[in-house]
């Protein structure tokens, strides 16, 4: 991992920029006086709140102070080659039945607390507003790779959706099987993940997953259900999770684009996550359903994602 960014490059359309700048420095002046509602009586709060046309945006632009902005890099600077890592093919029948047809059926869910679920393809997702942004990706492993990405702005798609009142987190679920529990003993599949010593810089796959996915091409395109898991169990997939700062972030994409090119399925087509000042393992590829939720208790083991799951930190800040 890498020292806290330098001082970030903006590629953000001027208005924007000018516009939480001029709330950060607001926000500056004030930590010296402290209190907010100082800021709020202050000429500059005052604007600050106006331009806000809810509550959401003044809390955003309170936390946006321009160095917590990633850095963003000249194109000069882009890895030649962007390592994929942990699942790179996913064995999942339902993702193989989509990859084969390039993703032409391929729909982004998006449900869970909103006011209207939405289904996505990737032709409704290109014709959202995109933004593209080259950053510095760290795997807690300790390598670092610089990519381009392109994507919508997961805030448009929040917006299209509209945020129930009681929303908290993203959840991001994802194609990928990680590994399978044991139905019947819980104690067991407890036991069986403590024995692995896999970490989210490994390419962790299941004993036998590899052969599943030779299997299911095998076996054709039958209905795209779960790999069989009468024989191995429940699949537990990737999945991750943020919180509303981080989804309302401008750097915070779904990324379909990486460096000008559809992005390859070792990397995480149709579709992954950018959420920029985050380490690799939030950066959930094969994202197939976002759902907006008030608290992560019931997904997974409750820990915000598969890694945290495991014990890795949830909010893993870089
Ligand atoms: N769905 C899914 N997302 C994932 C992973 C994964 O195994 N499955 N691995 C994570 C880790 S540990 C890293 S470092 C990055 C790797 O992204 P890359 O393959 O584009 O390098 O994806 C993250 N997102
Ligand atoms: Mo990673």
């Amino acid at each position: 991992m890498k020292a806290r960014p330098e001082r970030p490059r903006l590629s953000i359309p001027e208005p924007h920029r000018r516009g939480f700048l001029t709330a950060a420095a607001g926000l500056f002046g004030v930590s010296a006086l402290g209190g907010c509602d100082r800021f709020a009586a202050s000429p500059t709060g005052q604007r600050a709140l106006k331009a806000g046309e809810d509550a959401n945006l003044f809390v955003q632009r309170l936390l946006l102070t321009p160095a917590s902005l990633a850095k963003e890099f000249p194109d000069s600077q882009i890895s030649p080659w962007f390592k994929p890592n942990g699942t790179i093919d996913p064995p999942d029948r339902a993702y193989k039945a989509l990859s084969a047809k390039r993703f032409q059926d391929f729909k982004l869910r998006v449900d869970g607390l909103v006011e209207r679920p939405q289904d996505l393809s990737l032709a409704d997702l290109r014709a959202l507003p995109a933004r593209t942004q080259t950053t510095r990706h760290d795997c807690v492993e300790g390598w670092s790779a610089i990519g381009k990405w392109t994507g919508v702005p997961l805030s448009e798609v929040l917006q299209r959706a509209g945020l129930k009142p009681n929303a908290r987190y993203i959840v991001f679920h994802c194609a990928d099987t990680m590994e399978y529990a044991a139905s019947e003993e819980p104690d067991e599949a407890e036991e069986k993940s403590a024995e692995k010593t896999a970490n989210p810089g490994m390419e962790s796959r299941p004993e036998g997953a590899e052969n599943q996915a030779s299997d299911s091409k095998a076996a054709g395109d039958e209905a795209p259900t779960d790999v069989d898991e009468a024989a191995q169990g429940t699949p537990v997939r990737y999945y991750e999770s943020i919180d509303l700062t981080d989804a309302f972030h401008p750097q915070t994409i779904l990324a379909y684009d990486l460096n000008g090119q559809a992005l390859p399925v070792s990397n995480g087509a149709p579709l992954r996550l950018r959420v920029e000042r985050q380490l690799g393992y939030k950066q959930a590829k094969y994202v197939m359903r976002i759902e907006v939720t008030e608290t992560l208790n019931g997904f997974g083991e409750g820990g915000g994602g598969y890694w945290e799951d495991r014990g890795y930190e949830w909010y893993a800040g870089i």
